[in-house]
């Protein structure tokens, strides 16, 4: 593996590093005015499906922001859509499916996936940025419970009321559809790393909805099958979730190397409860860059600072980049990342 020397893939392994390593969840996306140009007429799927716009979509961010990561430019239904699940992304509102999961007659849709045939484009798109980039690139999927939560709800949802309502109905059920999605997601990211993703990012962006309790019985299997299924690639795996203060630690030892933290959660707090054998991800509060630079850079500096008093720490913000964000105030924290704790 050619990044082994980077500040990224050595914080995510707890190595000493000489500056701390950034990037931005949802850094290629509508915060960059070159993004929106590229997608003004394409929609989602199509631009996902043409390697050479995905491609540089996943580059744009890079060159803009000097981050030490790339991630790439996809999403966390792709692999429903490439097995054949009616879903499309709707403008203004996120994953929508046609014909929402219902019972046991719909786990016979959710075939394996069979990258090579399923999802040629993401390979490609994956070879054309590895070539391009300096720094490492990010391959990701969507974690079980999340991306059942789509299936499930046919779009985004606020309570999780029908997902949660088959948890406790039907376990067993929802057990079953959650290891095929893992499946799914092991291909998927089997084959983002065979074609040279150096690391990657499992998004259980929805798991802070649950109890320790029902994340423990039934979630946490489906997830440590996804991390599991990709350890002996060699590659650092990142655990990543909204609101999950409670589930920090079961989140490490589902099989993470480095875990997620959003802003709700003070990051040496969150490395506590994570343990010592892991780095932790995170956490500026995506909407505070919104605000004037002096709030921004006090709490970039307070971030770096409890950084510190972690086994390791790769700076990001603690969700999505909002699609109102000035690409300059991400550019200045980056620059103020890299300079250091004071
Ligand atoms: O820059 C990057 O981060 C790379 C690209 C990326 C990633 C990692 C996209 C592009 N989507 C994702 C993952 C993803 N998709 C997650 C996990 C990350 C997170 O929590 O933000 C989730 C929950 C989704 C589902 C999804 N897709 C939503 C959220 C809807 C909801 O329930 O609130 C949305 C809006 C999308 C569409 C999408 N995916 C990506 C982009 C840039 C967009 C917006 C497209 C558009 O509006 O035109």
């Amino acid at each position: 593996m050619g990044f082994d020397d980077s500040a990224f893939i050595r914080a995510c392994r707890r190595q000493p590093v000489d500056t701390v390593p950034v990037w931005f969840m949802r850094q290629a996306g509508r915060a960059l005015p070159e993004y929106r140009r590229l997608r003004a007429d394409r929609p989602f799927m199509a631009t996902v499906a043409d390697p050479e716009v995905a491609s540089e979509i996943t580059l744009q961010p890079v060159r803009r922001y000097g981050v030490d990561a790339a991630i790439l430019f996809s999403d966390i239904v792709v692999p429903l859509a490439a097995i054949g699940v009616g879903v499309d992304i709707v403008a203004g509102r996120g994953p929508v499916v046609d014909r929402p999961f219902r019972s046991g007659a719909d786990l016979d849709r959710l075939r394996p996936l069979e990258p090579e045939a399923d999802i040629p484009h993401v390979i490609d798109t994956v070879k054309l940025v590895t070539a391009e980039l300096d720094v490492p690139l990010i391959g990701f999927c969507g974690a079980p419970f999340t991306v059942a939560s789509y299936l499930i709800e046919g779009g985004p949802s606020r309570d999780y009321a029908l997902t949660k309502s088959l948890m406790r109905s039907e376990p067993e059920l929802f057990g079953r559809l959650l290891d095929r999605l893992a499946d799914l997601s092991v291909a998927f990211l089997r084959a983002q790393v065979g074609a040279g993703a150096s690391a990657v990012q499992l998004f259980d962006s929805w798991a802070g909805a649950l109890s320790g309790a029902d994340y423990r019985r039934h979630v946490m299997p489906a997830s440590a099958k996804v991390l599991a299924g990709v350890a002996d690639l060699g590659v650092p795996r990142i655990h990543f979730g909204v609101g999950t203060g409670e589930l920090l630690g079961l989140m490490g030892e589902a099989g993470a190397d480095v875990v997620g933290v959003d802003w709700r959660i003070p990051l040496d707090e969150a490395s506590r409860r994570i343990g010592p054998d892991r780095a932790v991800q995170g956490n500026l509060d995506p909407a505070l860059c919104l605000a004037p630079w002096p709030v921004v850079e006090a709490e970039v500096a307070d971030i770096l600072d409890r950084g510190q008093r972690t086994p390791g720490h790769v700076f990001n913000l603690g969700h999505g980049v909002l699609p109102d964000t000035d690409p300059e105030v991400l550019a200045r924290v980056v620059e103020r990342v890299h300079k250091g704790p004071a």
